[in-house]
């Protein structure tokens, strides 16, 4: 599969003159948009201000100037205070199985219905130009457009949160983020302010587990799980409520990237998620999720050993099996990636009729905290009307003016109820009910006791993991721990740790040098040996699939047509995207005297960016070859980071002066079809060999 963008068909250039100085002048033929400033006059020069004399002073009379250069200042928005890097496309949302029983709202009912959704993937310390594949928690946002409002769905790609009240919110992400006196570091959890907060806050220990497995560095961003984290509800036609979790499911599969891939990465590309979304969208391989639920009522909830209202928890799928009621397909992206992604506002308090929410403490903190952050980054209680926004049904009412308003209301009456005007906005009885809640208790800032019970769920993340993932776990903590300036906070971190996993504990205390493990903190309440979750592993869930991979196919002048065609063959039936790498960008001329495009450079494309390598090259190509770093490398880190390669007799040469040994993911490309069938995986035996891992 290729990628074609409009930017390959570039229109005819109009008309150019050259000006007095030398300087470019392009005028706009008959037909074709003319130039003008916001008040719709022409403009004659783009290309000179107007001065006072001919090396004379600007003048201030140059309005075009003026307002050209005063809107360029005003172009930034602040960014998200968290989530600020974020990648978004649109699609639908389609509902395969009915919740009809469940909900009043026809998103759940109408089955084979197409919704409109937006779709926000989002990191969380970085700053808008971070690099995409930093270690973090990601963000899943889902706007549904639907026909009784919209809903929005505003999760992460990790089940659970860092903290149980929404008053700590603040101070987690001030200790996320950069520290206030040095301004570092930029998108990244590995320092002090940020243990220090966690090692005191032990809820935290559950998502920090997560964000240190490999779930905290996906491979794609279509190859995320999501989850609403919260419980909400659903309230049927009858009044009555079942709590609910969403999940979001790759159709993809759940795939992540290794350490060391990541952090190169970062440096190779820092926008390997957004433009692996853009690029997929581009040739129609359209990113797509299944949304299922987890539905359970209150006797059910009961019975849990744990608390569900704690957004610190999540309930194992082998104790509530997940639903799956439709899927989600992200077929467009954004014409504008300001005034669509970077406007987009998402709000958790956004539901439809037919929807609750529940009582969970975080998720009542949210209700507040979205709107009131987009006053400040949109500017405006209007900005619900930015079209990105705008819900796709009718809205009425008598909210009025406000900065940036864009409707002109007419009418004498702004207000209800009125005898003036019968025909204004009313409040009608299919409207949204909020579900009669139990009656309060007397005030406290007390945190329920079915709270404070934070390593059992830990511990029972860390035990399903399978081997490989527990030594990355381990990697990334001795790795993070390894950052920390004052030893009283590893100490704290470590003590944690052994209430958690004996193993995790001292494997992380011997990869930072220590000698001893220190004391572990004392327990408010025993920690309970829950049944290890299959469902919460990664490795195991990653699907021996190819479509939606990229496989680099190093080539050189000469290289033999046949193979490659019947590779590229094997690729598309495979659903895969194949890219040539060469030693120069253009095209290279085959052994057949055929041409093909050269999609990369070997110095800049190293195979980080594919998921499986296929090398066919002349003996000669392939000795000159290994005598380049680039292409040693190239060969080197596809083994280290356990992808397969395919190779054909000329190669072997490069591979052998790589140092690379024959195994089961190394093979010749005779039989391209069992080079495809071994590319769909990681190979894991490697692993250890490599230096990957703790
Ligand atoms: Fe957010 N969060 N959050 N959050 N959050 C924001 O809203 C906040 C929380 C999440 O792509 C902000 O418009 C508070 C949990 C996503 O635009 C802000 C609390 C979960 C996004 C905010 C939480 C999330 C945000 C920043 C604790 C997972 C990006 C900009 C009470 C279930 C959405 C903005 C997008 C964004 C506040 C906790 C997910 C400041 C106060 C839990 C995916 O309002």
């Amino acid at each position: 599969m290729t990628v074609s963008t409009d930017r390959e068909n570039v229109a005819a250039v109009p008309a150019q003159t050259l000006g007095a100085s030398g300087e470019l002048h392009q005028h706009a033929q008959a037909g074709q948009a003319r130039l003008t400033t916001n008040q719709g006059v022409v403009i004659s020069d783009n290309q000179n201000s107007l001065h006072g004399s001919r090396r004379g002073p600007t003048l201030l009379e140059d309005f075009i100037l003026r307002e050209k250069i005063m809107h360029f200042d005003h172009e930034r928005i602040p960014e998200r205070v968290v989530h600020a890097r974020g990648s978004a496309a649109h699609g639908y949302f389609e509902l395969t199985q009915s919740l009809a029983h469940y909900s009043s709202a026809p998103i759940f009912s109408d089955i084979g219905q197409k919704t409109p959704v937006f779709a926000r993937f989002s990191t969380v310390a970085g700053g808008a130009g971070s690099a995409d594949t930093v270690r973090d928690a990601h963000g899943f946002a889902v706007k549904f457009y639907t026909a009784q409002g919209n809903w929005d769905l505003v999760g992460n790609n990790i089940p659970v949160f860092f903290i149980q009240d929404a008053i700590k919110f603040p101070d987690l992400i001030h200790a996320v983020k950069m520290e206030p006196d040095r301004g570092y570091p930029q998108a990244g959890s590995a320092h002090d302010t940020f243990y220090d907060f966690v090692s005191n806050t032990p809820e935290a220990l559950h998502m920090l587990l997560w964000v240190m497995s490999d779930r905290g560095l996906p491979r794609s961003l279509r190859m995320m799980e999501g989850f609403g984290v919260h419980s909400f509800r659903l309230i049927n036609a009858a009044g009555a409520s079942t709590f609910v979790k969403f999940h979001w499911r790759p159709k993809a599969g759940l795939q992540s990237l290794l350490w060391d891939e990541a952090v190169k990465l970062a440096g190779v590309d820092c926008d390997f998620h957004r433009r692996d979304l853009f690029e997929a969208i581009a040739r129609r391989d359209f990113p797509q999720w299944d949304l299922a639920v987890q539905l359970f009522n209150q006797e059910q909830a009961d019975t849990l050993p744990f608390d569900h209202l704690d957004p610190t928890k999540l309930i194992p799928e082998e104790l509530i099996p997940l639903r799956v009621i439709g899927h989600m397909v992200l077929n467009r992206w954004p014409e504008n990636f300001f005034a669509e992604t970077e406007q987009v506002a998402f709000c958790p308090s956004h539901l439809v009729p037919g929807m609750d929410f529940s009582d969970d403490p975080l998720l009542q903190g949210r209700l507040f905290s979205y709107l009131d952050t987009q006053l400040s980054r949109l500017g405006s209680v209007n900005s619900h009307q930015l079209p990105i926004n705008a819900p796709k049904c009718p809205f009425a009412n008598h909210q009025r003016d406000g900065q940036m308003q864009m409707a002109s209301q007419g009418g004498q009456v702004a207000y209800e109820p009125t005898a003036l005007a019968p025909n204004t906005p009313r409040e009608a009885d299919s409207g949204f009910h909020s579900l009669a809640g139990a009656g309060t208790g007397p005030k406290s800032r007390v945190r329920e006791r079915s709270f404070a019970e934070h390593y059992s769920q830990p511990r029972q993340f860390y035990r399903s993991q399978q081997r490989h993932e527990r030594a990355h776990l381990r990697a990334a903590l001795i790795f993070e721990l390894s950052k920390i300036e004052h030893p009283k906070i590893v100490a704290t971190m470590l003590g944690h740790l052994r209430h958690i996993d004996q193993e995790l504990a001292s494997g992380v205390s011997t990869g930072l040098g220590l000698t001893h493990l220190p004391p572990a903190p004392t327990l408010a309440q025993p920690v309970l040996d829950l049944p290890d979750s299959p469902a919460l592993r990664l490795i195991d869930k990653t699907p021996p699939l190819l479509a939606g991979r990229t496989i680099g196919l190093l080539l050189a002048p000469g290289s033999n047509s046949a193979m490659i065609a019947a590779l590229m063959q094997q690729a598309d039936a495979a659903g895969a995207c194949l890219k040539v790498v060469a030693r120069h960008t253009g095209s290279l001329i085959l052994d057949d005297g055929s041409t093909r495009q050269v999609d990369g450079q070997l110095a800049g494309t190293p195979s980080v960016l594919f998921d499986a390598i296929a090398l066919i090259l002349s003996e000669a190509e392939a000795l000159a070859f290994g005598r380049d770093d680039a292409a040693l490398e190239f060969v080197r880190d596809a083994w280290r980071h356990l992808k397969a390669i395919g190779i054909d007799a000329g190669a072997q040469t490069l591979l052998h002066k790589a140092g690379i040994k024959q195994d089961r993911g190394v093979m010749s490309l005779d039989s391209p079809q069992h080079f495809m069938e071994l590319a769909k995986i990681r190979h894991w035996e490697r692993e250890g060999k490599t230096g990957t891992s703790s």
